[in-house]
């Protein structure tokens, strides 16, 4: 099995074991390497990250410096203030609790803490009571919201879905053949109008279409910045109520894209989008090129919307779904 199942029931008709069909998404590594390429993704971040804990920790007595400093690199990897003293608090505690007195044991420790606040392995979508399951992605200009959609299309299709692509971001005619050339290298059709048009109009359309075509999975392209002096939020909730009217539940997902080199600015888009649209997960993305991965933390931590998606690399295949387990794993890997 893929990682993106088949939503289940979608081809029959519905009846009342269907509805709540979901499509979970698992986090069993699908091929040789799979772990290798996380662990290599997360390097930059665990250089400003793990490799300076390891320098702390080399022969150190522990006391309120090393706390200190040890709260010094946390912030610094864009875990958070808040955050990262919560952490510290957390080892501390730790420590006196399991009468600990060698430095060396603190890596461990902390990787256990850091474990219990990511949390558990999520699944991807919201259910959808039946088919089409209906994601909405948002996000501000250039996070990376086509070439998710793009890889997304391309999982979900080789797991068997029937996937539609439509083309909200109207803002200009290059974000529209961006999408093109993503839903001709992945196979799958896109809904598309002209430049400048209604984006609630693109999404009505591709929901009409996602109906008549039978399709499993909608995916909907949004625009992070406008050239008009609409508010992009107001757009957003103009095409969430336009979803919704259509079918009731959808968008099944919001699927916030976040880059991951912006650290603690991306907290800040998520309270903004949250507030307008009701984001239902996070996608985080350049993880690849960012030395700021500790913001996986500080995303679980403050806002509590669940990182679903980690984009690793600019490829098809470098989207996966996040495994709190196997990043923490890869983040503190030798
Ligand atoms: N290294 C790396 N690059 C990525 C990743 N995801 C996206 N990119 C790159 O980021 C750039 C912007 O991606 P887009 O998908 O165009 O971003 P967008 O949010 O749709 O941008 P706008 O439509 O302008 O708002 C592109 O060059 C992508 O190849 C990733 O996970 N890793
Ligand atoms: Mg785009």
């Amino acid at each position: 099995m893929g990682l993106f199942s088949r939503i289940k029931g979608s081809k029959k008709s519905t009846t009342q074991q269907d509805a709540g069909a979901v499509a979970p998404l698992e986090t069993a590594p699908d091929k040789p390497g799979f772990f290798g390429r996380l662990k290599e993704s997360l390097t930059k971040t665990r250089r400003g990250f793990i490799e300076k804990i390891d320098v702390l920790l080399r022969s150190r007595a522990i006391d309120e410096d090393l706390y200190e400093e040890l709260e010094e690199i946390l912030v610094q990897a864009d875990v958070g203030v808040n955050t990262a003293m919560e952490l510290v608090e957390k080892v501390r505690r730790t420590v006196k609790e399991r009468r600990v007195d060698d430095a060396g044991e603190l890596k461990d420790i902390l990787k256990e803490h850091i474990r219990d606040m990511l949390g558990d392995d999520t699944t991807f979508l919201d259910a959808g009571s039946e088919p089409p399951t209906v994601i909405m992605v948002v996000g501000v200009n250039g996070v990376g919201k086509t070439t998710t959609i793009g890889k997304l299309a391309h999982r979900y299709k080789a797991d068997g879905n029937k996937v539609l692509i439509g083309a909200a971001d109207t803002f200009r005619a290059a974000a529209i053949d961006q999408l093109e050339v993503w839903s001709e290298r992945v196979g799958v059709d896109l809904i598309k109008h002209r430049e400048g048009a209604d984006p609630a109009a693109v999404a009505f359309d591709s929901l009409q279409a996602a109906k008549a075509r039978r399709a499993d999975i909608l995916i909907i392209d949004t625009a992070g910045r406008l050239h008009t002096k609409t508010n992009l939020m107001e757009e957003l909730k103009k095409i969430n109520r336009v979803l919704n009217r259509e079918i009731a539940g959808a968008p099944h997902e919001v699927l916030l894209v976040l880059d991951a080199t912006t650290g603690q600015n991306a907290v800040n888009q998520a309270r903004l989008f949250g507030e307008a649209v009701g984001v239902t997960g996070i996608a985080l993305t350049k993880l690849d090129g960012s030395a700021k991965g500790g913001i996986v933390i500080a995303i679980k931590q403050v806002l509590d919307i669940p990182v679903k998606l980690i984009g690793i690399g600019e490829g098809i295949e470098d989207l996966r779904p996040f495994s709190p387990v196997d990043f923490v794993e890869a983040l503190f890997a030798e």
